[in-house]
């Protein structure tokens, strides 16, 4: 298919690019997707929000920003050069070093012919006599694209509190999913952080040494384990890399989060009490996300779930000093795991600096934004610069930023309305030739997200081949295999302890959208059995239409 077409009918024959896919997103997904559909020989063309790659690693910059899976295991297996030729300077490596490897894999793959930058896709809209989207982007301009792949990001919607005053501020704000470009610098400042998830637990300790005065304003203690970062050293790069076929066989086949550890053989209670703190002990001595690996019970079972829970808020309250503080700083609304665990690099030590303290806003809520003050209920708290560490409209939230129109008119916004519908989180029924990757209804967001992603853009990129090859049009999931996928997710999250928690995992953080536990639990070994086993039984639960078909179907 050439890559412009002029389209008559109007007074003026208009100028329109077609592509055979169009893919939104230039972040990891994005870009892998570019490849692989590329070795294909269609021809694509990619939109990219932001002014470069990277898609999250782009926008946030905020101090402190790093990765919370290892670095040798988040990055690309797909190409066995790359994985031998970078190297990683630390065991987690910052946010500059992973945009940086993002540009290299730009260059080294010769993406960016096919990237265009500062463009947003404002709707895309189906044809079912062509069988084809229109997708309009920012600037008025549409391009027509057999297919369309969503590769937005799970976390890219930055959730601005609706908090009274906000906009009256008259000091500096940021939002760390949205962080400036230039180095902000907060040195004499009193500065205050809203909330206390992964990007506030990451950013603190940075921000606390240079600020005058940092005030941290908690709704919900957070459940946080070491990250234990450190560099690596040569020696350490190259066991990694010798090893690579297994590491990454375990990730994609055996691992539930898709990283790569010592997988555990028994229940949190089969260990008496000495042998399970010494458990603990290791795991948390070792840090990273892996602590909830010590046990194969602990996502299920609330009694093993307690053991760790409990061994968690103990050592919080060993490293802060002041009782109170501590107490304030140990979870106990929601299981450990049950929200996405942190990973912190001197999180609640932070807490025993003379220039920080902390506001319990479930006692003291916020009331509103004075133009250099946080008013709560009981005080104000005077703030040159307020950093909103407030989260995302999680998984959903970019995809809803677009006017998606699917056969007969129907939006994807109002097909989800009630919550995300999607057969293996890969598409919707009634948007035909529209992928997602790592939406929801797959393991996504619980996953090392690369490895998701991979798995993702193969089994679409195979897809697509697959209907080229046998002269289909169009592909779309069947209503009943989507029923029964989206009652799958929910039962399987149903044997957990997740949803017990308000987490964005369930779409709690935003007043008014549906809370539907999104990501699928099953894990990723089981997940990519499942889309393999339909891939190979022919796409089952999808169907596939030649032209003509559809072309009938769409005049009846
Ligand atoms: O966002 P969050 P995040 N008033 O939603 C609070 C990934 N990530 O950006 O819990 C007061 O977790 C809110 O309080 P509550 C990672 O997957 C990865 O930190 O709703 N507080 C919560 O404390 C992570 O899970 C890395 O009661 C308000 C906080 O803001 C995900 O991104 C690094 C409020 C939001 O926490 C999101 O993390 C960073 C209000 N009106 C992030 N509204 C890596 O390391 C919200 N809050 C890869």
């Amino acid at each position: 298919m050439s890559n412009m077409q002029a389209v008559s009918g109007t007074s003026e024959a208009t100028d329109v690019e077609a592509y055979d896919v169009v893919v939104v997103g230039a972040g990891f997904a994005g870009m892998y997707m570019l490849h692989r559909l590329r070795r294909l020989g269609l021809s694509v063309r990619v939109y990219e929000q932001g002014g470069g790659v990277g898609g999250t690693w782009y926008w946030n910059r905020y101090p402190g920003a790093r990765c919370d899976v290892e670095s040798m295991q988040y990055s690309y297996s797909f190409s066995d050069e790359l994985q031998q030729e970078w190297d990683w300077s630390e065991r987690y490596a910052p946010q500059a070093e992973i945009l940086k490897y993002a540009n290299h894999v730009a260059d080294r793959f010769n993406l960016r012919d096919d990237i265009q930058f500062n463009v947003r896709v404002e709707q895309a809209v189906f044809d079912a006599g062509t069988n084809a989207w229109q997708v309009a982007i920012s600037g008025g301009k549409t391009t027509i694209a057999k297919y369309i792949v969503l590769a937005t990001g799970c976390l890219s919607n930055a959730r601005v509190p609706d908090i009274k005053g906000l906009s009256d501020f008259k000091g500096e704000v940021y939002h760390t999913g949205h962080w400036p470009h230039e180095k902000i610098d907060f040195t004499g400042k009193r500065v205050g952080v809203i909330g206390t998830g992964s990007s506030a637990i990451q950013s603190v300790p940075v921000i606390a040494a240079q600020a005058r005065h940092l005030t941290v304003f908690q709704r919900t203690a957070n459940f946080s384990i070491p990250a234990r970062n450190a560099a690596l050293t040569s020696e350490e790069r190259a066991a990694i890399r010798t090893n690579y076929p297994e590491i990454r066989r375990v990730a994609r086949e055996e691992a539930r989060n898709g990283i790569y550890t010592d997988l555990p053989d028994r229940g949190a209670l089969e260990d008496g009490d000495n042998a399970r703190r010494a458990k603990y002990e290791e795991r948390w001595r070792r840090g990273g996300l892996t602590f909830m690996s010590a046990y194969n019970n602990l996502v299920v079972d609330q009694a093993a779930n307690d053991t760790a829970a409990d061994f968690v808020r103990a050592k919080i309250a060993e490293i802060v000093k002041d009782p109170h503080t501590a107490k304030l700083l140990q979870p106990h609304n929601h299981p450990i795991g049950s929200k996405r665990i942190c990973i912190d690099t001197d999180y609640f030590a932070t807490f025993n600096r003379p220039n920080v303290s902390l506001v319990d806003l479930t006692s003291d809520p916020i009331e509103e934004i004075l133009p250099h003050a946080v008013r709560t209920v009981a005080k104000e708290y005077e703030v040159d610069a307020l950093v909103l560490a407030t989260g995302f409209d999680a998984m959903t939230g970019s995809v809803a930023k677009i006017d998606i129109v699917g056969r007969h008119g129907q939006t994807l916004n109002r097909k989800w309305a009630e919550g995300p519908k999607t057969y293996l989180g890969l598409m919707s029924a009634g948007f035909p030739n529209l992928f997602i990757v790592t939406g929801p209804g797959s393991p996504s967001v619980l996953s090392n997200m690369i490895v998701s992603i991979e798995q993702h853009v193969d089994w679409i990129a195979d897809c697509i081949a697959h209907m080229r090859a046998r002269g289909f049009e169009a592909m779309e999931a069947n209503k009943e295999a989507e029923d029964k996928w989206v009652a799958h997710v929910n039962e399987v999250a149903h044997t957990t302890l997740y949803p017990q928690a308000n987490s964005w995992y369930m779409g709690a953080n935003i007043p008014g959208k549906p809370q539907v536990f999104m990501p699928y639990i099953g894990g990723v070994g089981a997940y990519r059995r499942i889309c393999d086993e339909v891939a190979a039984k022919g796409y089952e639960g999808f169907a596939m239409t030649a032209a003509e078909q559809s072309r009938a179907a769409a005049a009846s």
